[in-house]
């Protein structure tokens, strides 16, 4: 496949090659320069270090790269994630609190981090406690700070049977809170959730907060102008990129400028309905597509 323009993929192409030299401060750059590019903290995380770490864990899993080698462009990206976090401006507060950890055994918690930062800026108040919090110390931390949702990943197979014991042990609390479920492991087994009586499971960051927010009731609240021209923007460019297009052979399709593509890809600009219409018209969807609140295609 074709990537012509798109810049998060080469930023992406760049960091990897840096974290797996040990290069910790040009990392560091490459993440600046996306955000001086205008990408937010959440295009990173989903362009940049997620699919870092899935080659890393594969040059891993191949033998190219030793497991220092591992551990350190692991520890490169926490500090990357650590850094974009403090720029997190969190929306107003919900007035709802999650806990996040990966079960008991489970040391994989890049995933958990993840999906705490994004409730953190959904405007929940988050408790996050890393990697494989004992079950019991999970309930009892979950009762005494009244957590109205549970989100705990799993990513090896071998902790399911102690994430079906704290799953089981928190729905016997006196004010059981929501349970959601995600991570590889649980990804990859459809029934989980139901089986081990969970409420609910999510495969990516984003549906892990709209999930989240619909097991709490709080799925329908209004949706800001800013959320519907980022999630525009997104669909604009996912359907862009499955075409092999760049920007400019979106734009000359769609008789319209290219840094307005650019604008618009970023979530920043408030287009007309005739550039929306212009821009469902070029890349082949109906309107509806594109103005649909959820991110899925
Ligand atoms: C870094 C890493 C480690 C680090 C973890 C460091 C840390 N601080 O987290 C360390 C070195 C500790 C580690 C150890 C092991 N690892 Co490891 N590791 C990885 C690696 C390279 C990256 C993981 C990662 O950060 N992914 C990026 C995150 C963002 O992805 P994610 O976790 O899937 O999360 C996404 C979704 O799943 C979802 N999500 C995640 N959690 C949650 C939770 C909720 C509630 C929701 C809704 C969504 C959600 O959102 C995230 C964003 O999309 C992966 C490779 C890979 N392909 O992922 C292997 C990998 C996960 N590891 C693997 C293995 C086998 C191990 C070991 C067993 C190896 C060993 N023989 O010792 C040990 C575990 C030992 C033990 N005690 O159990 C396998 C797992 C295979 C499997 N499914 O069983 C992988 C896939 C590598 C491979 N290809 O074989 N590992």
């Amino acid at each position: 496949m074709t990537e012509p323009d798109n810049s998060l993929w080469r930023l992406k192409q760049r960091y990897l090659d840096a974290v797996l030299n040990g290069e910790a401060i040009q990392g560091e750059l490459i993440v600046e320069e996306g955000l001086k590019q205008g990408f937010g903290m959440f295009d990173i995380y989903l362009s940049i270090l997620i699919p870092t770490q899935i080659d890393v864990g594969q040059a891993w899993h191949d033998g190219k790269v030793g497991v220092a080698q591992e551990h350190l462009a692991t520890e490169i990206t926490l500090e990357q994630m650590n850094r974009l976090r403090s720029q997190i401006v969190p929306r107003s507060k919900l007035g709802f609190r999650v806990a996040v950890t990966s079960v008991e055994g489970d040391p994989h918690f890049i995933g958990a981090r993840m999906v705490a930062d994004f409730f953190l800026s959904d405007g929940w108040d988050v408790d996050f406690l890393g990697a494989s919090t004992p079950g019991p110390d999970l309930v009892e931390l979950v009762r005494r700070r009244n957590v109205d949702l549970v989100a705990i990943s799993t990513t090896t197979a071998d902790c399911l049977p102690r994430l079906e014991w704290t799953v089981g042990s928190l729905a016997t609390l006196a004010n059981p809170p929501k349970i959601l479920l995600g991570g590889n492991a649980a990804a990859s087994m459809v029934n989980l959730a139901v089986d081990i009586g969970a409420d609910g499971i999510a495969l990516n960051l984003q549906d892990a907060v709209l999930e989240g927010r619909r097991l709490v009731g709080i799925a329908n609240e209004p949706v800001s102008l800013s959320d519907h021209l980022k999630s525009l923007g997104r669909k604009v460019q996912e359907i862009r990129r499955d075409l092999g297009w760049n920007q400019q052979q979106l734009a000359d399709s769609a008789d319209l400028d290219r840094t307005y593509i650019s604008a618009v890809e970023h979530g920043k600009q408030n287009l007309t309905l005739g550039a929306v219409v212009k821009l469902a018209d070029a890349l082949g969807v109906e309107l509806v597509q594109l103005l649909s609140k959820s991110d899925r295609r």
